[in-house]
């Protein structure tokens, strides 16, 4: 395919950005706020700045490279995503999303094109949300959508956010200050892997995502009686650990309850206390990641589950508490953006499937405050958060082009 991207400007990026937090030969560990992610980030910036962009970085551990446009003033479209990764993930989630959107900018003015309207290119800080439990914090944090108490939320080595955003040289004491007036963004596009098996399957490169569901993090906690594995009889025990077993049994049946529904209920962490084969769990802490392209379907299930734990501690003597850890509401992508995906593809001879995203991404809030599209990139086997994750070159070039496409498009609209 003749491509206006620089495919191998864009290969080579992504290969030494890999090599930052490289576990093994091919995992990435790349956790939110860590050196890594601070050498990521540097070297995210070095790029921005060869690429002519105005660069910063923002008191939410964001990183943002700007190109003025003829009419200063008009609100910008932002194209981003993320460099932060899961403990044992793969180097193409979120990266691909950052550097392709660098090289669509970069690529625009080598061609001598000014933009009528401004082009942001963001690095989200902590998308993924595993080193402080709740992720897509710097995508939040410029809405102004951040809950109480985020930035005490600690990680396992008990430093908080806020220690960890200091030490990255922002200020969490100035957050107002990185927030945006939303009005200054006319839209905002996104190109990531799929994480799932739907273009391989379909033998696509790439796809046009129609929507993106909403997680729903919840945190269970359930606290019975310790006591000698050997002399405490089944009839007299409250074991907390047999009581999580029964309810993320029940989870597991409650999100299966229709046949051929996208919605996904996992238990990703569990932690056991005291712990030890010979003493009887006292308290069990588990984690809640259920997803939906259908809020009044989630909510249900939801409440299912609250049912569930309740009784299923009664019936085992326990105590329980579900924490509330937040997620978003299942998000439309704009369709006017889809038509131009779309319309931009036929230009590349492609007819790019169009597919629901069970994965949530930066683009999940920044559809709260303006049109939001995204571009899939296909997957190997569908595998992702893992050290296999892959996506080959040619594809990533391929939506990269799309997303150049799509971006000429919108920046060349005043609005
Ligand atoms: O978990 C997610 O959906 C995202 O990949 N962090
Ligand atoms: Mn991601
Ligand atoms: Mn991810």
């Amino acid at each position: 395919m003749d491509l206006t991207i620089n495919s191998d400007r864009l290969s080579g990026r992504l290969a030494e950005l890999s090599e930052i937090g490289r576990v093994g030969e091919t995992g990435v560990c790349r956790l939110a706020l860590s050196e890594e992610y601070k050498d990521g980030m540097q070297l995210v910036r070095k790029w921005m700045d060869e690429a002519g962009l105005e660069t910063r970085f923002d008191n939410f551990g964001n990183l943002i490279g700007r190109l003025e446009g003829k009419n200063q003033g008009q609100p910008a479209v932002m194209l981003g995503s993320h460099i932060d990764s899961q403990p044992s993930g793969g180097r193409f989630d979120g990266t691909i999303g950052v550097l392709g959107a660098l090289e669509a900018v970069q690529t625009m003015r080598e061609n001598g094109i000014q933009p009528e309207v401004p082009v942001e290119v963001v690095s989200f800080c902590d998308e993924e949300g595993h080193r402080f439990g709740v992720g897509l914090f710097g995508s939040r944090g410029i809405l102004g959508s951040l809950e109480p108490g985020e930035l005490e939320r600690a990680d396992e080595d008990g430093v908080t956010r806020r220690e960890a955003l200091t030490d990255f040289g922002a200020d969490p004491g100035k957050l107002q200050e990185s927030e945006y007036d939303t009005r200054k963004i006319s839209s905002y596009i996104e190109m990531h892997i799929e994480q799932g098996p739907n273009l391989q399957e379909q033998d696509e490169p790439i796809g046009i995502v129609s929507g993106i569901a909403g997680p729903r993090w919840l945190t269970v906690t359930l606290t019975g009686t310790s006591g000698h594995a050997g002399t405490v009889p089944m009839p007299m025990r409250k074991d907390a650990l047999t009581g999580a077993a029964e309810i993320i049994t029940a989870f597991n049946s409650i999100v299966q309850t229709e046949a051929g529904a996208p919605t996904v209920g996992t238990v990703g962490d569990l932690k056991v206390y005291p712990g030890g084969r010979s003493i009887i769990p006292e308290k069990v802490e588990f984690t809640i990641d259920l997803r939906d392209s259908d809020l009044a379907r989630r909510d249900e299930y939801e409440q299912q589950l609250r049912e569930a734990v309740k009784d299923i501690s009664e019936k085992h003597g326990l105590r329980h508490d579900i924490s509330d850890d937040g997620g978003t509401t299942p998000k439309e992508a704009s369709r006017e953006i889809m038509d131009i995906m779309s319309e931009e593809s036929r230009t590349m001879n492609l007819t790019p499937p169009v597919l629901m995203s069970g994965a949530f991404h930066d683009a999940s809030h920044m559809a709260d405050a303006c049109g939001m599209g995204m571009i899939f990139v296909r997957s190997k086997d569908g595998i992702s958060h893992h050290p296999d994750e892959y996506s080959n070159d040619e594809d990533i070039a391929i939506g990269t082009e799309l997303l150049y496409k799509t971006m000429l498009r919108l920046v060349e609209r005043t609005s």
